[in-house]
């Protein structure tokens, strides 16, 4: 049985990667939900509508198990969906824990999208885990969008990422936070913008982890020795994601289902 994976885009990539690494065995499912891209700045009752409608569907599939790769939906329907959905359902969240133990001097940056920054969610993780911390907080409106155009180190690219990295950098954070699964595709160029002084932190691996010991605690890891394969759906044009699904995932062997989801 495969893992079912989601995420209004690409950006899910990035976790479904990791998984990859930690989980050579496993099937994956992945959903990009690329016609209702992006989520970031949408009324959380469509994200949570989306999310139960892909859910269901990966589940339909076959899905052993979900991973809400997106820490937007992760924010505004993560509850909802373990109430509704008896599979294990693991979700993101910005790595704003981790940052605090790597701070050096206390300042910490969370570059995330506007319906992350505004959760509750994301308030009560600083109030638990970063009351004496300084936080940042950055909503990078704009920046998913040039992510899924495959637009990963262009002028326009460059100059979009400026803008939201530089407040923080001036603020002197030393510890940059990707609150967005989107932007690990950027972090080479977040690392050149910021130096080597600044530590930049992704929990994609932390969630890799999370998904490893879910389905051993559940006794879902498969028996399989043979390598995992991948399977892409998407509700946008299955031409354009998959052109931008082969700049960022390995292989040459990817094909992209479109799926419409009511
Ligand atoms: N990749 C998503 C996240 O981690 O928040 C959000 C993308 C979006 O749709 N704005």
């Amino acid at each position: 049985q495969p893992i079912g994976i989601f995420d209004s885009g690409v950006g899910g990539l990035s976790v479904a990667k990791e998984i990859r690494h930690l989980l050579p065995h496993e099937d994956l499912l992945y959903y990009a939900d690329s016609a209702y891209c992006p989520y970031g700045d949408k009324d959380p009752a469509i994200i949570r509508q989306r999310e139960k409608a892909i859910t269901e569907y990966l589940v339909k599939q076959g899905a052993k198990m979900i991973v809400v790769a997106c820490n937007t939906a992760s924010s505004t329907g993560l509850e909802e969906l373990r109430s509704l959905f008896k599979v294990p359902i693991v979700g993101m969240e910005p790595g704003v824990k981790p940052a605090v133990a790597a701070t050096k001097n206390g300042k910490i940056g969370v570059l995330a999208t506007c319906v992350t920054i505004a959760g509750d969610r994301f308030a009560s993780l600083v109030k638990r885990y970063a009351e004496h911390t300084t936080v940042i907080n950055q909503p990078c409106p704009g920046l998913v969008e040039l992510i899924e155009q495959g637009k990963l180190n262009t002028p326009e690219t460059r100059e979009v990422l400026r803008g939201f990295l530089l407040p923080i950098l001036e603020q002197g954070a030393d510890t940059v936070v990707l609150g967005c699964t989107h932007y690990p595709f950027l972090r080479p160029l977040i690392e050149e913008m910021a130096g080597p002084d600044v530590k930049v932190i992704d929990t994609g691996l932390a969630v890799a982890m999370q998904v490893k010991r879910v389905l051993q605690e559940h006794n879902l890891a498969t028996q399989e020795t043979t390598p995992g394969r991948e399977f892409f759906f998407t509700s946008g044009s299955a031409a354009e994601v998959s052109e931008v699904i082969r700049g960022l995932w390995p292989g040459d062997n990817i094909t992209v289902q479109r799926v419409e989801l009511p």
